[in-house]
């Protein structure tokens, strides 16, 4: 690909601050911790670190919440902390992607405290205030997607204002020109200061249909998501922002929440100028009953299989390009989720990581996902700090469950399981802090953690090492065409990449049962004719010969190139 495009054999770290590593003995992680793992981000192999948000902020939604786009928030350190964060990440070639947040504001950001003072302040129509309903109630019936309605009452002008998440995150009104300067303004600010890579925090998310009519129930009950995911005007908003603050080789991923794939083509095709890539959470909604979070199920295997093929050949066809992930700081761990966070910890880890990065798109690696974290064990809602999971807890038991059957369902879904402290070593508190941590370190950090995983070559970590080189070194992992092997086999997912000059197979036992897998003909046929297998990554001692029919143990996972 062109310079434009150096981000494609890319691996991104995404770093969430509070969990990473704390300086100060406040409990908390700062900017000053994360200088100090830079090395150790570097032998990783990571070219980009999504710095989530540092900005000053109340902390309800931790950070998404931003109250000054431009400020380091003291919890986290100075903007000297930062400025020396940026230059030593790119003395050392690492770019710094930060998280901008601005579908959304939180309401103690000053141009809110205006807004609200009366209807005629010129910073009213910065947000979206609509009339109540003759009743009194709200101007529609759009939920929250952390509960409740997404309408708030402001006594003071007697009018509501659109809150799409947590009721003191006011949505903006992108409609109106002068958000979108002050948008592009705190940007450039950033990108003035050497910032190559922004993550755009529910971008599709920005276009509202400006009726705001009721939503019809065609969606899960009572959110109105159709009426602002992908809406009207949300392209044009993207190239505008794209012209105006993006560099040629500003490295931009959009999360597209309830997205769709030709929305997502359109994102990321370089052609049509808006983003990079793209987040889309089609694969991780596999465990939802009916698309609803709060209930739960057996993820469905051949649903993740199909989702991730159809949207492998999907971008591939419309030149749009994927973040690949399986793993952030709003999902369960997957290593809990969709596979085997006991016995098979370890294999299981390697094989979902082998099965990720042998995609094709630029791959993620949430904080703790590379020494194979799992979910940590929940005793009592008190643990909890997400205020989405705070809110679901009142709420399932509104809704008729028993405060255990309400744990039980937070316990599977909640945002947490992946906000526990970093764990660097067998230390107390696994290194993180010398004080009291704001959430708890899961109790497994003694045999789980960096330190004790460095210097081993069978450890997850030497496993994450080996596949974010091979991204740099092996073209197929890039450009190969994608084509999925296993017809809807009960345990393994096996898939191909194919480019003129070789062929890349991955086969991964998603199961905790011996698995018998054969390729299909045409491929066995290539696998005959064709020059002889070379192991690239693997997740067992001795690893099988590849041929047609394949014998795999519990888990068992492995990429080969065959050129
Ligand atoms: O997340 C968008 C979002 O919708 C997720 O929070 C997730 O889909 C939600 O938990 C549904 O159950 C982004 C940030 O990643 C998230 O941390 C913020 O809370 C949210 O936006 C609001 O800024």
């Amino acid at each position: 690909g062109t310079k434009q495009e150096w981000w494609r054999r890319s691996t991104v770290y995404q770093v969430y601050p509070k969990s990473f590593k704390d300086t100060t003995g406040s409990g908390q992680g700062d900017i000053r911790g994360l200088l100090e793992k830079l090395d150790y981000l570097k032998d990783l192999g990571i070219d980009i670190i999504w710095l989530q948000p540092v900005y000053v902020s109340p902390q309800n939604d931790n950070g998404y919440d931003v109250a000054d786009y431009c400020e380091i928030d003291p919890q986290f350190g100075t903007m000297a902390d930062f400025d020396e964060l940026a230059a030593e990440a790119r003395r050392r070639g690492m770019r710094l992607m930060l998280d901008i947040v601005v579908n959304h504001s939180s309401t103690e950001h000053r141009w809110f405290q205006e807004a609200k003072k009366s209807k005629d302040n010129p910073y009213r129509d910065y947000y979206i205030w609509r009339d109540p309903k003759p009743d009194g109630s709200p101007p529609n019936n759009w939920q929250s997607k952390f509960g409740g309605s997404a309408w708030q009452y402001d006594e003071g002008t007697g009018q509501y204002f659109l809150t799409l998440f947590d009721k003191t995150q006011a949505d903006f009104n992108w409609e109106n020109p002068k958000v979108r300067e002050e948008v592009y303004d705190l940007m450039s600010f950033w990108a003035n200061k050497g910032v190559s890579g922004f993550r755009m925090d529910v971008i599709n998310l920005i276009s509202k249909d400006q009726r705001f009519p009721d939503d019809d129930g065609s969606v899960p009950p009572g959110d109105g998501r159709k009426f602002y995911t992908d809406g009207p005007r949300v392209h044009e908003y993207l190239k505008e922002m794209n012209r105006r603050v993006f560099g040629p080789d500003t490295v931009t991923v959009g999360e597209m929440s309830s997205t769709t794939m030709e929305h997502c083509i359109r994102y990321s095709n370089p052609e049509e100028r808006e983003f990079s890539m793209t987040f889309n959470f089609h694969h991780l909604k596999v465990d939802y009953p009916g698309g609803r979070k709060w209930e739960l199920m057996p993820y469905d295997f051949e649903q993740l299989k199909a989702l991730l093929s159809d949207w492998q050949v999907g971008m591939q066809q419309g030149g749009g390009w994927n973040a690949l992930f399986l793993n952030n700081h709003d999902q369960p761990r997957a290593l809990s989720r969709f596979a085997d966070d006991g016995k098979y910890r370890t294999e299981s880890a390697k094989m979902l990581a082998t099965t990720l990065h042998g995609l094709q798109g630029t791959p993620y690696v949430f904080q703790g996902e590379e020494i194979g974290m799992p979910n940590p064990h929940w005793n009592d809602i008190g643990e909890l700090r997400d205020i989405e999971s705070r809110n679901m807890y009142v709420i399932l038991q509104e809704l008729g469950k028993t405060p255990e059957e309400a744990l039980d369902i937070i316990r599977e879904r909640s945002r947490d399981n992946s906000r526990t402290p970093m764990q660097w070593d067998d230390s107390p508190e696994a290194g993180f802090t010398t004080g009291t941590p704001w959430i708890k370190v899961d109790e497994r950090y003694r045999e789980i953690n960096v330190k004790n995983q460095l210097s081993d070559p069978d450890s997850v970590y030497s496993h994450y090492k080996k596949l974010i080189a091979l991204r740099k070194e092996v073209d197929v992992l890039t450009d190969g065409q994608y084509e999925r092997l296993d017809e809807g086999h009960p345990q393994v997912f096996a898939y191909a990449r194919i480019s003129d000059k070789e062929t890349l197979a991955v086969v991964s036992n998603f199961s905790g049962k011996d698995a018998v897998f054969e390729f299909p003909e045409a491929f066995a046929a290539k696998l005959e004719g064709g020059g002889t297998p070379q192991l690239l990554a693997g997740n067992t001692n001795e690893a099988p010969e590849l041929k047609a029919r394949m014998e795999l143990s519990p888990y068992a996972s492995y990429m080969w190139i065959i050129r």
